[in-house]
Order: C-alpha cells, then structure tokens, then sequence
C-alpha cells in the first residue's frame, strides 16, 4: 500500500490523543509531537501528567526525558480533549491476574472513556497486546454503544505495540510495525498515521485479527523458545554439561538455529502474558494449546528451580538454606532496566521467605525502593550464599571471584549464567548456573 498521505480533517489540525502514558504511549506521544503532531497525552494519574506537563518522564527510560524536553506534549486526565483529536490511539496495560487469567479491565474502562467523547470521522487504535478478537468483540461493541458505528461513522485499527524496554537500536521511531484495521478506509487511514511518524516499514494485514494475532505469535514464538532452552538446560545439568557452551556451539551453524538462553525466569509485560491471552481465548474457542500451556509451566518453574540449585549448592558445604543469609540480586525482569512487571525475583523471595525460611537480603540499583540494603557492597557484607537474579552491568563487572572471597560468600547461584564460572569456583566458592 502506498503511504499516500491521508489529509486528516482541518478540524483536527492533525491533533492525536494517546490514552496511556507508560512504556508504550510516552515514546509514541513524544514521537508524534517532534513529527508535528499536536499531542494529548492522556493518563488517570495525575501525578504521571504533573511531570509529564513538567516535561519530566514518569517512565525510567533512557532517553524520555531529554526527548519530552525537545518536545510539547499536552498531558491532562481530562479524556473530553478526545473530541479535538483526528486519531485516538490507547496505550494500556493487557496484564493477566494472580490466576495468570487476561484482564481486559482496563481496555475495557478506557473504551467506555473513549466512547462517550468519540465523534465522526475519528480513528481509534489499539496499540495494547491483545488475543485475536478483543478489537471487534470488546472494543468495537463499546464504542459503538452510543450509535456510532466503525467503518462508516469512525475507524477502528490495532497497530501492536513492540517496545524493547531499554533498547536503544529498536525504538518506537524506527521498528517496522503492522497495521490492522476493521475495514479499507480504517487501513489506509491507520497506515497514514504511523507513515507519518515512523520511519520503520509498515504492514497492512488483511484484517484487524490477524493484526493482533501477530504479537501474539512474536512472543508465544519467543516464550515457548525461552521454555525449550529451560528444559534442555535442567537436561544437561544432569549431565555434566554446560548449556551456554552448547548454544554456543549451535550458533556456529549460519542457518535455521535461533539462540536463546536459560534463566532464573521470563518476566516483563510481554513474553509471561501475552501466550495466556491467546490460551484463554483459544479455550473459548474448542481449542486447547498444551504446548503454550507446557511452556508457560516450564517457564514458571524456573525460580523454584533457582532456588533448589542454591540448596544443593549449600548441600556441597554441609550447610542449610535456613542457616545461611542469602544475597539476592536484581529486581527487575531483564538488566540495566527499572521495570519489575512479572519478575522471576518475586517468586524467588517468596519461596525463600515462605519455603524455606531462610534469612535474605535484596538489591538492585535500577529498582527504587526494590533493595532492602544500600548498596552492593552492604549486601555482600551481610551474605553468606547469593543469587543473581538480574545481570545488570554493575553486577557482572563488580561481582568478581576475588570480591565475593574476600566477602567469604560459600555459593553462588548465577540466574542469568553472567558470571565467570571458571573463575568463581577456583575461588572454591561453589558454582551453580542455570544449565552450567
Ligand atoms: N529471557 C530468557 N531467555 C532468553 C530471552 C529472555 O530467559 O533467551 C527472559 C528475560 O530474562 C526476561 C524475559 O525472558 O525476564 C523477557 O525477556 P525479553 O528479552 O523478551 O524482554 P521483553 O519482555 O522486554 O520483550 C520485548 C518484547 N517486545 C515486545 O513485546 C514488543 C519481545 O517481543 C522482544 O522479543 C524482546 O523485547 C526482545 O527481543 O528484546
């Protein structure tokens, strides 16, 4: 499809209003303003719109805050500036509950938002992951509850968002994204906005479905992989063998392997969630995916498993887990990022509290108020076993084998195999990683 550009109503002077202002919506709004756009920026929280009208980020991501200095975006929790916008993009949470059951609560709350602003000629998109069919089952039936209807009155599309947190080569300016909508009109008009602000290749899909069927494949296809490698690595621990040595092996080969790397768990907002909502909406369908399901369980194993090589790690110096102080390091979900959603570190705390009463402390420098010390140092002093968590830069370069001897630590459990094995157990501190 050409990008020919959609002249969007005089009316609206090319006014975009983005409903939710995280990870997700903030980048997007900064976006749009430096392309020209005059941007609401809209959030229930008022504290999140103070800063942001401050021009300060309420979100920890490298480079928002210079960026929202450059440009003008107009933050309120007042959703009536809808009426003034051309385009309604909604940027919120799909989370899943204590269940891992997908709550679509607040989809559903900023559609009901929406709808009573919206007005004709408007294009609305979902910018939030979401299984095959909320757009049309869920949000569709909202926003037309007061007589309006999609694709004559306004256009209703989903662009799923890719936000890496933390990446600073694949940002909301230049990766390529898909585009959906509930008819042609409403796809040409979807297309248009985002030519206009991204430089990223940009791909009709036939329908909105398979637009938000693409997310979900892209972290379904990332978790179950995620899973594999888990498995193989609890396999090849039992043998002897060092995992991460294997995979880089496999690497060699310049075709059809793709490496991904075991761990103390898979966190974040995306790759835990995103395969239940598929898994849910499957079910209502007659369909059950055990594979997904598998993998999800695998995955949700890892912490457990995490916790049991520091066990039998201790084992090797005839001491228990209850009787030793245990260091756990790193909060949040992936290194050198603030964000904590589903993080693997949750269940490690609480199996070591609940499970086996042991002693422990907890730090991560991105994460503020996360630590129960403050600082690295504190934390090696008060421990006698750790468990890295998180492989943030500062640990893997402070956590040398010579400073965890002079801290007299007995065993290491490396949750990200960041560490220098070799090196650690010449120290004659014992070694567990992850598959190594
Ligand atoms: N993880 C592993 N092993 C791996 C890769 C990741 O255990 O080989 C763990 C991480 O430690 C983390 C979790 O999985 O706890 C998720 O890691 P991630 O690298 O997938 O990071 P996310 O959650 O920020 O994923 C985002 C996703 N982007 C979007 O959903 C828009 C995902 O699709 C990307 O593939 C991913 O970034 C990326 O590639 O960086």
């Amino acid at each position: 499809m050409s990008r020919r550009k959609i002249q969007f109503s005089k009316r609206s002077k090319r006014t975009v209003a983005i409903i939710g202002l995280g990870y997700v919506g903030l980048p997007l709004a900064c976006l749009a303003a430096e392309k020209g756009w005059r941007v609401f920026g809209v959030a229930k929280n008022p504290t999140k719109i103070a800063l942001v009208n401050a021009q300060r980020s309420p979100v920890r991501e490298p480079g928002l805050d210079r960026w929202l200095k450059r440009v003008n975006v107009e933050a309120t929790t007042d959703f009536a500036v809808i009426r003034q916008a051309a385009v309604v993009v909604i940027c919120v949470p799909t989370p899943v509950d204590e269940q891992y059951n997908p709550d679509l609560g607040p989809i559903i709350d900023v559609s009901h938002k929406v709808k009573r602003f919206l007005r004709r000629g408007q294009l609305v998109v979902l910018e939030s992951t979401v299984n095959p069919g909320v757009c049309q089952e869920v949000v569709q039936p909202i926003l037309e509850q007061r007589g309006l209807r999609a694709g004559k009155d306004f256009w209703l599309a989903h662009c799923p968002e890719r936000i890496d947190p933390g990446n600073r080569r694949w940002t909301v300016r230049n990766i390529a994204r898909v585009v959906g909508a509930t008819d042609a009109v409403g796809l040409r008009r979807a297309v248009a906005f985002y030519a206009s602000i991204i430089d990223g290749p940009i791909r009709p899909m036939p329908s909105i479905r398979e637009a938000e069927a693409v997310k979900i494949l892209e972290n379904s296809f990332r978790d179950v992989n995620i899973a594999f490698i888990n498995e193989i690595a609890k396999s090849f621990a039992r043998l002897g063998i060092d995992t991460v040595e294997v995979i880089e092996g496999a690497k060699t080969k310049p075709f059809a392997f793709l490496a991904h790397y075991p761990s103390a768990g898979v966190g974040g907002h995306c790759i835990p969630v995103d395969p239940y909502y598929l898994i849910e909406r499957a079910k209502r369908g007659g369909f059950n995916h055990e594979f997904l399901k598998l993998a999800r369980e695998i995955n949700n194993s890892m912490p457990a498993y995490t916790v049991d090589q520091l066990v039998r790690a201790l084992n090797e110096r005839r001491r228990a887990i209850s009787d030793v102080r245990v260091g756990v390091l790193g909060v949040s979900y992936k290194a050198n990022v603030s964000d904590t959603r589903e993080s693997p570190t949750y269940q490690v705390l609480k199996l070591l509290k609940d499970e086996y009463r042991a002693r422990y402390e907890v730090f991560d420098p991105h994460v503020p108020g996360g630590s129960s010390v403050q600082s690295l140092e504190q934390l090696l002093t008060r421990s006698d076993a750790l468990i890295l968590m998180t492989d943030h830069r500062q640990f893997v370069e402070q956590l040398q084998a010579r400073t965890l001897k002079r801290h007299k630590i007995l065993a290491v459990v490396d949750g990200k195999n960041a560490l220098d094995k070799a090196a650690i157990s010449k120290a004659g501190i014992v070694y567990r990683g992850i598959g190594r």
